[in-house]
């Protein structure tokens, strides 16, 4: 029986090791991908919330559409949070790390964990913080496996696993891997995967927009017949001429997830959760 939800033994370790940690943390940042920032929600913020303060940073921003990203701020600001808007690789921690250091204990350290799903930036963060590639950062989710400690300028901030809530419902867990947040390969497939994003793209009117990065157009067709028109374009091919629609799947995801075919965000603060608008 197929999967619906990637959940590795380090996530769980990672979960129990946060939890250990968390009395002795001054400060949670949390990363959440600007491009989803309800559904790439961690399920651990929540607990520490009630007694630490939990602060957000939406990744990714140069991959979301920008009007929706300062929607998001002000709901975030709108809630009480600190929280920022960031493409991560040009590393400007710069405010996050003035607000930082008025939490600073004057006889210690201040101790800050960065937290989050798979793959939305958090190890990248912390090498901004501390001023140094330290922390290893990957394209796949699941690279940090471990909680672990680095020092910066009067900081001492933790690197956790990207860990996934295995209680979330199905669908959220296969939009998470359209933004390269989950596994494809384990919860459905890619075929599977990429024909449920043609066909999200298609219902809110972004597809034309997507399919445009390959001089394709859409058509009066099915989820199947688009990703099958992309696999040829791409030449995902098998003995035969026949597409290898699981290659093309696995492309047409890669391409949405690292931006390559535009800016896109999948919600707005507010709209109702995935599973509400329907399978
Ligand atoms: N375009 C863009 N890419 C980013 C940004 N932040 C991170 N990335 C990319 O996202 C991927 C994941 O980055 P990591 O820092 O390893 O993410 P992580 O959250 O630590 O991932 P895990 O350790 O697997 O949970 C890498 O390929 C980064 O280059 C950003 O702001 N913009
Ligand atoms: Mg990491």
């Amino acid at each position: 029986m197929t999967r619906t939800v990637w959940y590795p033994g380090h996530m769980a370790r990672g979960l129990r090791k946060l939890r250990e940690l968390s009395e002795k943390l001054d400060l949670f940042v949390e990363v959440r991908d600007a491009r989803a920032p309800f559904l790439t929600g961690s399920p651990f913020s929540g607990q520490v919330a009630k007694f630490r303060p939990v602060w957000v940073v939406l990744s990714k921003v140069d991959l979301a559409a920008e009007e929706a990203t300062a929607r998001w701020l002000s709901f975030f600001r709108g809630q009480g949070s600190q929280a920022w808007a960031m493409d991560l690789r040009r590393g400007n921690v710069s405010p996050l790390l003035r607000a930082a250091a008025k939490l600073k204990p004057a006889y210690r350290e201040l101790r800050l964990a960065v937290i989050g799903i798979p793959n939305v930036g958090k190890s990248m963060l912390l090498n901004a913080v501390v001023g140094k590639s330290s922390a290893p950062v990957g394209g796949i989710p699941g690279v940090t496996r471990g909680v672990a400690w680095y020092k910066g300028k009067g900081l001492l901030v933790v690197d956790s696993p990207g860990i996934l809530d295995p209680a979330s419902h199905r669908e959220v867990h296969r939009r998470l891997a359209w933004l390269g947040s989950s596994r494809s390969d384990v919860i459905g497939g890619y075929e599977d995967l990429a024909e449920g994003l043609i066909d999200f793209l298609r219902k809110s009117s972004k597809l034309e927009r997507a399919l445009a990065s390959w001089d394709l157009e859409p058509q009066e067709e099915t989820p199947s017949g688009t990703l099958r028109r992309v696999g040829l374009r791409l030449g995902c091919l098998v003995k035969g001429g026949e597409v290898n629609m699981d290659l093309a799947g696995k492309r047409f995801i890669e391409a949405f997830s690292t931006g390559r075919l535009g800016r896109f965000t999948l919600e707005g603060p507010g709209d109702p959760p995935p599973w509400e608008a329907g399978p």
